[in-house]
């Protein structure tokens, strides 16, 4: 491949910047397993005090933070409650139930977010003892396989309220919060307020290497630390990390309404194209669906890579597309010329 490549598959293919690597290689360090590095200590307060939590584990990733998110809310032979598309269903392994025993009830939905009544009817009857006690339920917030849709704040609000009313602990897939908060006009501590325990990431829009934050009770992240050692996620000189990330939190976090703002433009270019369907309207945060109706989304995929343009086949016809930092706006102009020249050439193949 000779030409420039613009690289939508995800906002996880972000390179720090100078000022990063630059933080990284100053960074004061110690051994985290022993508490003792000072600049991941100060993440985690930080992190914490960010969601409005006791306290705050530094994680490798996303996956991670689930699943200790999974592990302190429920325990081997309970359920937790999640939906059919999320996260934690979908792409982590099935690690709830290979490390905790823990089993998923997957409820579908309309763009990621379930109602109150959907969570009172799955939740199983204490008394009957054929059924699986119901311990948690977990949201995920922008929803990335809905095409970064975010919860309105009070269906949230009401959702965590109807589980909490119920006994059940709540976990938020923040993985992206950030985006989230911005999307809806709120601190991510709103958001945050909404469930027990938090996990977000560094490592995607905020654009750190590595990383990604649990945040919750003191309690629940003291046992949160004693599952990330036995998943060999105790990392000892992290604060090379940690200094990325606490950068981030810094610069990265309000610089996301320009990927929101370049998200929205791609999604308006490609929906004018022949041959794509895109709900431009349903594009609230970084992250643009395209269905490709008649077309495997694979072929269009790889069509586009020759011509450089970069994107994730998410479902036989649907394609995924995520803008980030270091994509500027007239990068997504590139990306329609690409995908326009690219569906022509598609076309006339066809015909
Ligand atoms: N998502 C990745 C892929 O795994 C699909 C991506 O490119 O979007 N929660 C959510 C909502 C996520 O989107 C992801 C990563 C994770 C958790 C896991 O984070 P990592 O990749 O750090 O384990």
């Amino acid at each position: 491949m000779t030409q420039a490549v613009i690289d939508l598959r995800s906002d996880t293919v972000t390179l720090p910047s100078d000022q990063m690597r630059r933080a990284m290689a100053g960074a004061e360090l110690g051994d985290d397993v022993f508490r003792e590095d000072p600049t991941v200590n100060r993440l985690e307060a930080r992190a914490a005090e960010l969601m409005g939590k006791e306290a705050a584990l530094l994680v490798p990733s996303g996956t991670m933070g689930n699943l200790i998110g999974m592990l302190v809310n429920a325990r081997s032979g309970q359920e937790v409650i999640v939906e059919a598309d999320s996260h934690v269903f979908y792409y982590e392994g099935g690690g709830s139930a290979i490390v905790g025993g823990i089993q998923l009830r997957p409820l579908p939905s309309r763009r990621g977010v379930l109602s109150p009544e959907q969570i009172e009817a799955a939740i199983r009857p204490r008394a009957d003892v054929h059924q699986t006690p119901t311990a948690a339920v977990a949201f995920e917030d922008s929803h990335n396989r809905h095409g970064g849709a975010v919860w309105p704040l009070d269906a949230l609000r009401e959702a965590s309220a109807t589980a909490r009313g119920h006994g059940l602990a709540v976990h938020l897939d923040g993985a992206r919060i950030f985006n989230a908060a911005l999307a809806v006009g709120v601190p991510a501590r709103i958001l945050a307020d909404c469930a027990d325990t938090v996990s977000f990431c560094l490592s995607k829009g905020l654009g750190c290497p590595v990383g990604s934050l649990l945040t919750g009770s003191a309690e629940a992240i003291t046992a949160g630390r004693r599952w990330r050692k036995m998943l060999g996620g105790g990392m000892r000189q992290a604060g090379v990390l940690a200094a990325a990330g606490l950068l981030a939190l810094e610069t990265m976090v309000d610089r996301l309404a320009e990927d929101h703002e370049n998200a929205g433009t791609l999604a308006r270019g490609l929906a004018r194209l022949p041959g794509l369907t895109c709900d431009e309207d349903g594009v609230q945060t970084n992250i643009v669906m395209v269905d490709t109706p008649g077309l495997p989304a694979t072929e269009l995929v790889r069509a586009c890579r020759d011509r450089g343009l970069l994107a994730l086949a998410s479902g036989p016809q649907r394609v995924r597309l995520v803008t980030h930092y270091g994509i500027e706006r007239h990068h997504i102009d590139q990306a329609v010329e690409i995908a326009t020249a690219t569906l022509a050439s598609l076309q006339t193949a066809v015909r």
